[in-house]
């Protein structure tokens, strides 16, 4: 039957509002109120309505979250309220100083002072504005009066309402808020960013700016950015405290940090940062300090601004997780790559909960900025959970004896002289047979984002390149059982095993193997992405630097990289072993949610639980599977993928025989979830 047009038009609306009461329910609420099934269902349903009829799209539509083409470069936009950062404080002494200011400024005793207590959340601020209840704009803070145009970004950022829940919404909404990445989306980054040799970003908040300022819109969306409102503005008298706007957030749709706290005094303020000051460490998202704002916005009206920041708040600071220790000697570290790391050793030093032993140096050129001696006395800091590192040396406490650290002009590994490429921080061993890099290169090859070779780790690799029996990743596909039994701790069925995983990785898709190689720059983001447009070995080595370039978030470095890396035989040499041997050298990757996929072995699979487990209790099972990305329902219907069987199956084995579903034991069960 052929709907017509304002049937259709209606639909998409319905669509558009399901689908947006699901995905706030979902990144806001924290409570997920649909299947994920069912969610991408309505979505292709709605993206096909708006393909068929591209009139029915609408900018606040959940399918204009993702733009197409990167922007040139970011337009200009003016904040009507400067945006400014706020003024620090780092002690009580500094808090009251400002209390004092702003009630000079007054001139008079205020009535009802109330003083609004929010985390400072590490991130960057970004002001959104809603025009008659629609997303219209997202812009940087830039120098607080003007910032740039990101709409297409923030588009991106899923606790972003794209249309305020208001029945009734004024013609202009602006919002302020952080935008921020959760810790453990940070370190991913930080780890993807060390498997390609870009440098780390420092913190969190560095990392939301960059992400942020991305030309690519769909960069954007797999970094997975967040959000929490904190300030609004809005052409109305009805509010009139900054207690009643967070409020007010909240129930328009946005994500409002729930620890929050009215105080009637300076005392109660620092109380609340003392509380803070531990209690932060088990927040998901890095915290650096407490923003105090007077509650009434009548006051922050007649208070206004100073050249660079408002009167009427103040960002109470956390110090820095920096400590002094003492270096004791310098190790220097050769990478797969050949690049030599020095890492400073420490007396070790407690920091931010861990012990810290060891520290990286990054390489030459910072060494050389620090003037670093053996003996010195050294800053480090730990920032969210990356590597610590050095941050300044105090030679005023440098012991009269202490010698400059060099780095070695020969690899520490195999001897060989080292090149420092003129402009490259780096310095590297280009001996191509240096024990070293072959290690490394195993390592990277066994690890569970490549092949996934169980049972070959650190250890068994040392051996195996000590003892010549592999030079390069090909030669594992030829180790025998026999020639395995002969290491140390090695029995028959250990060695039976490790041959066993090594064989089941031929399985590993082209994209994994292309990470596997170890190209300099390509991530495992960046293989899934080559592997897209270049679905083999062969079509990737035969494309030219454009060609490569042409792969969104492909950028020239990396293609130069590759395109080089194709040049050397005995790279080709290497992929023709690797293809005989029978791995995978083309295939288009499996899409995939980012980094939902991986471990969610039983996404989209149906389960039903019958009989009791032998070790597991029902919902100890049932959360397993769960955990597992699986649906556990409590029924057999034609929908279940499996029946799970203990002891003294009910009915439901009858139904599931009748029905065809297979069953699994509890073995078969952990099985298939991998432990
Ligand atoms: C910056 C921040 C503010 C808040 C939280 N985190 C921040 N990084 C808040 O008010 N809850 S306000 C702010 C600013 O005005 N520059």
């Amino acid at each position: 039957m052929k709907q017509s047009n304002s049937e259709l038009q209606q639909r998409a609306e319905q669509l558009r509002r399901q689908l947006q009461e699901a995905s706030h329910a979902y990144y806001v609420l924290d409570h997920p109120i649909m299947e994920d099934a069912v969610y991408d269902r309505l979505y292709r349903e709605l993206e096909q309505l708006e393909t068929e009829h591209p009139e029915l799209i609408s900018p606040d539509s959940p399918t204009q979250r993702v733009g197409e083409k990167p922007a040139d470069r970011f337009q200009s936009v003016q904040h009507n309220i400067p945006l400014y950062s706020l003024e620090n404080a780092f002690d009580t002494r500094e808090l009251e100083a400002w209390d004092a200011r702003w009630r000079r400024h007054l001139g008079e005793e205020p009535e009802n002072l109330a003083y609004i207590c929010e985390l400072k959340i590490d991130g960057s601020a970004i002001a959104l504005t809603y025009e008659n209840g629609v997303l219209v704009r997202g812009a940087t803070r830039g120098d607080g009066v003007t910032g740039e145009e990101i709409t297409q970004n923030v588009k991106t950022i899923r606790s972003i309402p794209l249309k305020l829940k208001l029945d009734d919404p004024p013609p202009v909404v602006e919002v302020r808020g952080e935008a921020f990445l959760s810790l453990d989306v940070f370190e991913n980054i930080n780890r993807e960013r060390q498997e390609a040799e870009n440098p780390p970003f420092a913190n969190p908040r560095n990392a939301a700016a960059g992400t942020l300022r991305q030309l690519d819109s769909r960069i954007v969306a797999d970094r997975q950015l967040d959000f929490f409102a904190y300030t609004l503005h809005l052409d109305s008298a009805e509010l009139t405290s900054q207690w009643d706007c967070l409020e007010r957030l909240r129930e328009m749709g946005f994500k409002v940090n729930p620890n929050r706290k009215c105080c009637q005094s300076l005392q109660e303020v620092e109380d609340y940062f003392d509380d803070w000051e531990t209690r932060r460490r088990d927040l998901p998202y890095m915290t650096d300090g407490v923003v105090v704002k007077l509650n009434s916005l009548e006051l922050h009206e007649r208070l206004g601004f100073t050249q660079k920041a408002p009167r009427w708040a103040i960002a109470l600071k956390y110090p820095a997780e920096e400590v002094p220790t003492r270096i004791v000697s310098v190790t220097v570290q050769v990478g797969r790559t050949g690049a030599l790391t020095p890492v400073a050793e420490l007396e070790p030093v407690q920091l931010a909960g861990t012990t810290v032993k060891r520290a990286t140096l990054h390489n030459k050129d910072r060494i050389t900025e620090l003037d670093l001696h053996i003996g010195d006395t050294a800053i480090v800091r730990k920032a969210g959970e990356i590597i610590p590192e050095v941050v300044q040396i105090l030679p005023d406490l440098r012991p009269p004896d202490a010698e400059p650290f060099q780095m070695p002009t020969h690899c520490p590994a195999c001897g060989e002289t080292v090149a420092q490429p003129p402009g490259e921080a780096v310095t590297r061993c280009i001996n191509s047979s240096c024990p070293a890099i072959l290690r490394g290169s195993l390592e990277h090859w066994c690890d569970r984002k490549a092949l996934d070779i169980d049972g070959v780790g650190e250890k068994l690799v040392g051996q195996l390149v000590e003892r010549e029996l592999v030079r390069s990743v090909a030669d594992l596909y030829e180790l025998s059982v026999e020639e395995l039994v002969k290491l140390e701790r090695m029995g028959e069925k250990s060695a039976r095993n490790i041959v066993d995983a090594i064989a089941s990785s031929k399985k590993q898709p082209w994209h994994r193997v292309l990470y596997g190689l170890g190209i300099r720059h390509v991530g495992s983001v960046n293989a899934e992405l080559l592997a897209e447009t270049f679905p083999s070995c062969d079509r990737l080595a035969a494309a030219d630097p454009d060609a490569i370039e042409s792969v969104s978030g492909i950028g020239p470095e990396i293609a130069a990289s590759v395109f080089g890396w194709f040049r050397r035989d005995a790279n080709i040499k290497l992929c023709d072993r690797l293809k005989d041997a029978g791995l995978q050298l083309s295939g288009v990757p499996q899409k995939s949610k980012p980094s939902e996929s991986q471990n969610r072995p039983l996404a989209g699979q149906t389960f039903v639980i019958t009989g009791s487990l032998p070790n597991l209790k029902r919902d100890e099972a049932k959360a397993k599977i769960q955990n597992a990305g699986g649906k556990v329902t409590g029924s057999v219907s034609s929908k279940t993928n499996y029946l799970v069987v203990g002891d003294d199956p009910g009915s439901k084995l009858d139904k599931a025989e009748k029905l065809g579903i297979p069953t699994l034991s509890e073995a078969e069960l952990l099985e298939m979830i991998g432990g």
